[in-house]
This record gives structure tokens, sequence and C-alpha cells, in this order.
């Protein structure tokens, strides 16, 4: 039996599930149940699970199939796949202001920040108030979103191509960015499976947490997708992916010892080895393996793809001399970053947009699921978990 239905079979009304001890205080809710999620789940060795299937078996289906997966917990069928697409396509019209409003930001502004912008942008632009049809309407939107945030900061905001809403999301990414020298069926090979990797993750990762919290307040979807993404921003989340990659360009050698002794540097200098450990995972992200078996595919004698593939060997023994690390072994960000590279995306700031775009997807069809169909359709309340006061002895001003 699968380890989400046991969890699930194992929950009784009357049955303690979890006991609270002080040394769960101040350790960022690690380990601690607070709902349930009906998009994936995550276990320790075999890593995420989209409604049940492994990610692996997910890899090379369509994005637009895998969105479909998350929102309605089945793959589509061939028919409703069509429909689901057409039905993205009617929704995915960009309005011009978005544009505007992207020539009015600093150029040198963070692309993270510039994606929660934009989704709050979209969102001041056309917010219906409808949970479901805000998540799609976003998620439809985000192909042409990603190309003009590319274009316009890298000063390319003239002539750009009208969108195709006929297109793939991907293709319509690809379009609107007008690449040179674009090997077209590589870049869809790389895009769409970096994409349905990077959908979910469990309920508890911190994005989508954040983004959960903020609509339990009953924000807009809008609102709450970009607070999600400012979440995603940090380094130690989906910002690993620009870390990682720029320490693979610094590392520039995919000699075993010159690696090691870049690593055990990197330790010493008290700075994060990017694209190992995990909070849940205690082997080897499945979503990893995925992506080192593209690569070893697509482009094995890349020089960064070289270089990770170093890493992957050297890093998990180093780290786990250490032993107060819980999983030495890679994570989702250590492939994609030399993968996005090959494919032409030469600038680490840009990665974690992708990671953005992607986990949109999953956030979307968490928050649905929480506003509209826990506890018996109301919805879970407003968040409030509890704090202890520390250090508060009660007083009075005089
Ligand atoms: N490099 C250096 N130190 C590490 C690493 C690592 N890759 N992984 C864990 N540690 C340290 C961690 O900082 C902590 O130190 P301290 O006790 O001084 O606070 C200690 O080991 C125990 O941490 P864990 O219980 O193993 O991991 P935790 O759940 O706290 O953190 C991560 C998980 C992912 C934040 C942590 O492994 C990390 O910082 N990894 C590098 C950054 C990274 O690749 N993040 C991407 C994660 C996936 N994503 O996309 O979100
Ligand atoms: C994610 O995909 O969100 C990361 O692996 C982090 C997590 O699950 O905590």
């Amino acid at each position: 039996m699968d380890v989400g239905r046991r969890e699930a079979l194992e929950m009784k009304d009357d049955e303690p599930m979890f006991a609270v001890h002080s040394s769960h205080l101040n350790t960022g809710l690690r380990g601690v149940p607070v709902g349930t999620c009906r998009t994936s789940f995550v276990t320790p060795t075999e890593g995420v699970h989209y409604c049940g299937y492994p990610i692996a078996e997910l890899a090379r289906h369509s994005p637009e199939d895998v969105v479909y997966l998350l929102f309605n917990k089945e793959l589509p069928t061939p028919s409703q796949s069509t429909a689901f697409k057409a039905d993205l396509a009617r929704r995915g019209a960009v309005p011009d202001s978005l544009a505007a409003v992207f020539h009015t930001l600093p150029r040198n502004g963070h692309p993270m920040d510039w994606l929660s912008v934009g989704i709050h942008t979209l969102g001041m632009l056309d917010t219906t108030g409808d949970w479901k049809e805000d998540a799609l309407n976003l998620i439809a939107r985000m192909p042409r979103m990603m190309g003009l945030l590319f274009r316009i900061r890298e000063g390319r905001g003239e002539a750009i191509p009208d969108d195709d809403l006929e297109l793939t999301m991907v293709q319509r990414f690809v379009r609107t960015l007008e690449m040179e020298d674009v090997d077209d069926d590589l870049m869809d090979q790389i895009l769409s499976t970096y994409l349905v990797l990077h959908m979910d993750h469990g309920g508890g990762n911190l994005s989508t947490f954040a983004g959960k919290a903020i609509a339990s307040g009953h924000a807009t979807v809008y609102a709450s997708i970009a607070g999600a993404m400012n979440a995603l921003s940090g380094p130690l989340h989906g910002r690993a992916n620009q870390s990682c990659l720029e320490f693979v360009l610094r590392i520039g050698t995919s000699d075993p010892a010159e690696v090691e002794t870049f690593v055990r540097n990197e330790l010493a200098e008290k700075r994060p080895v990017f694209g190992f450990g995990h909070a849940v995972l205690r082997a080897e992200d499945p979503r990893a393996t995925v992506q080192f078996a593209l690569g070893e595919r697509l482009c094995p004698d890349d020089e960064n793809f070289k270089v990770i593939r170093t890493l992957r060997e050297v890093a998990p023994r180093v780290l786990g001399e250490n032993k107060k690390i819980s999983n030495p072994n890679a994570n989702v960000d250590i492939a994609s970053g030399a993968l996005l590279h090959h494919i032409g995306f030469r600038d680490p700031t840009y990665y974690t947009t992708f990671f953005g775009w992607a986990r949109v997807s999953g956030i979307g069809a968490q928050i649905i699921d929480e506003r509209t169909v826990m506890r018996g359709g109301k919805g879970t309340p407003i968040y409030r978990p509890k704090y202890i006061a520390e250090e508060q002895d009660l007083r009075h001003v005089d």
C-alpha cells in the first residue's frame, strides 16, 4: 500500500498522531503534521509523488497534462487533454499594461522580485475572486509573462512577437523570448521536464506553505502566489538553483580532487553546499536523478554537466562526514542550472523564475483544495499557530 494512503488510513480522530515536545519548538515546524494535501506527498527515500504517481513516471508527460493532474487528481484522457489545452489558450491573453509595468522596474532588481511584481500586476488587472478561475488564469498567463520578464529586464523590450495562444506553454515562452540559435527540440525536452519536476512538493515546502497561509486570510490567489514567490526566492529554498550553478561556474573543473577541495572550502567558510541536503528527503532526490539521466542523454560532454557529475560523487561523501547534516545527497537544484545553461540560459540570476513558473501550478492547486475542499468544503480556517512567550516576564510601565 502506498505511503500516502497508509498515512491517511492511520489517522484516527481519537488517537494522537504526533507528540509535541519542547525540542520541536523553533525548528521550523519540522515534521509537525498541520494538514492534509491532495496534490502530492514526499517520502524520505522515494521523494515526491503527484496524486500517487512517482515523479519519475511523470517526467515525460506534457506540463499541461500534469497541471490537469494536480487540479483534477487524475491524468487526462486524450480528449480531456485537448479540452484542457484549449481552456488554457482561452485564458492566456496577457494585458499590454503588464509590459508597461515591467518597463518601469529597476533593471538590476532580482528576477524573482520582477516575478512577484508581475503576478501582483496581473492580479490588479484582472482578479475574478474565484479561487479556481484565478489560479487557472494565472497559470495560462505565466509563459507570456516569463518571456516578457526576461526580454524587458535584459533590455530587449521592443518589437516583441505577438503571443500565439495555440502553442504549448513552453513554446509560447520560447516564441516570446526569440532566442538565437535555439535547438527547439532540446529546449522543449529540457524545459518541459523542468516544469513537470518542479510543480509540486508536498504541502509543507516553504513557498507552498507561505502561499496557503496567505490565502487562508482570504487574500487573492494573485497576492498569495506573489507572496509564495517571495518565499521561494531565498537561497536555502528555490534560489539554491541559481547559487548552485554560480558555484559550478566558479569550480570550473570536473577533477574530483579539485572539486573536493572546493566543497571543503565552502564548508570551512560556513557557506552552504548548494544542491545538497533536504528537510525531508534522506536519499538522492528523484528529481535530481531524472535530471542527471536527462543530461547524460542530451549533453553528457557539457562542461558544467561534467562538474555536477563529479559533485554528485564527491559532495555526499564530504558532507556525510558531518553527522549533523541529515541528508548529504543531491537535491532538485543540483542539475537544473547546468541543463538550463546548456540550452542557452547563461545568466543564473533567472533560474529561480523557472522554479516559480512551475510551482505556480502546485501552489494554485493546493490553495484551491484548502479554500474549497477541506473541512467538507468550508475550507481551512485562517492560519494561527501558537508561539510560546520567551524572555517576557510580565511588567508594567511605571
Ligand atoms: N551544506 C552545508 N550545510 C548543510 C547542508 C549543506 N548542503 N545541509 C545541511 N547543512 C547544515 C544545516 O545548515 C544545519 O546546520 P546548523 O545545525 O548549524 O543550523 C545542519 O546541517 C542540519 O541541517 P539539516 O537538518 O540536515 O537540514 P535542514 O532541514 O535544516 O535544511 C536545507 C535543509 C535544504 C536548507 C539544507 O540542506 C541546505 O542548506 N542545503 C543547501 C541549500 C540548498 O540546496 N537548498 C535547496 C533545497 C531544495 N529546494 O529547492 O528548496
Ligand atoms: C521543494 O521542492 O519545495 C524543495 O525540495 C523544498 C522542500 O520540499 O522543503
